[in-house]
């Protein structure tokens, strides 16, 4: 008669025998990893320029202020660094001193992008409390795509009229913004939305001057 093993016994050589394969195949092995780094670029704009052109209109006729009446109103505009966490100058300051009806001055810029993502650029925007004869004018389409190093010019037009109701010795102040952004975020430009931008009058002055 054969004699059966005990239950537990059985168990116990099960044990044996699993952990004796776990010896056995101890596997050799190897690990693979994928790493990497990622670099962004940057969305970066600045001003070039400013130029500035100054004429006047006698009795309706633009023409260069006469020499002896250049001084009595002066137009002056410089760009500045006005965010020193990115490249280039940020902000346009404009400074007209004598201003009179029918005096102009023309203060020409360009936006470039410095940085690496293509971008579209709004035109100028007034801000609130901007005379209505200060005007902009951009020599591209609104949200015109700027790719990295191109650059597109605008101007600001300072000139009032006596109609205007502008006053004596008073103070005026205006503001324009330009947005620029990551061209995939951003509306695109309309082909058929042609641009015609202010320039000085043809034969009044030949170069606007820095
Ligand atoms: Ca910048
Ligand atoms: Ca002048």
């Amino acid at each position: 008669m054969t004699k059966r093993l005990p239950l537990a016994f059985l168990a116990i050589l099960l044990i044996v025998l699993l952990a004796g394969l776990g010896v056995a195949y101890g596997l050799w092995s190897e690990t693979l990893t994928i790493s990497g780094t990622v670099n962004t670029g940057e969305v970066d704009v600045g001003f070039s320029g400013p130029w500035v052109a100054e004429w006047v209109e006698v009795n309706g006729t633009p023409q260069l202020e006469p020499k002896e009446k250049d001084g009595a109103a002066e137009c002056s505009a410089k760009a500045i660094d006005s965010d020193l966490t990115s490249d280039g100058k940020e902000t346009i300051e404009v400074t007209v001193t004598g201003a009179y009806p029918s005096y102009h001055c023309l203060v020409k810029f360009d936006i470039s992008n410095l940085g690496t993502v293509p971008v579209h650029i709004s035109k100028p925007k007034p801000g609130e409390g901007t005379p209505s004869w200060v005007e902009a004018s951009a020599c591209y389409p609104e949200w015109y795509q700027l790719h990295a190093k191109d650059s597109a010019w605008a101007s600001i037009l300072i000139h009032f009229t006596n109609k205007d109701g502008v006053n004596e010795n008073d103070k005026y102040k205006f503001t324009f913004t330009i947005q620029a952004l990551q061209w995939n975020e951003a509306p695109s430009a309309s082909k058929d939305s042609v641009s015609t931008c202010f320039a000085p009058p043809e034969g009044i002055v030949p170069e606007l001057q820095e």
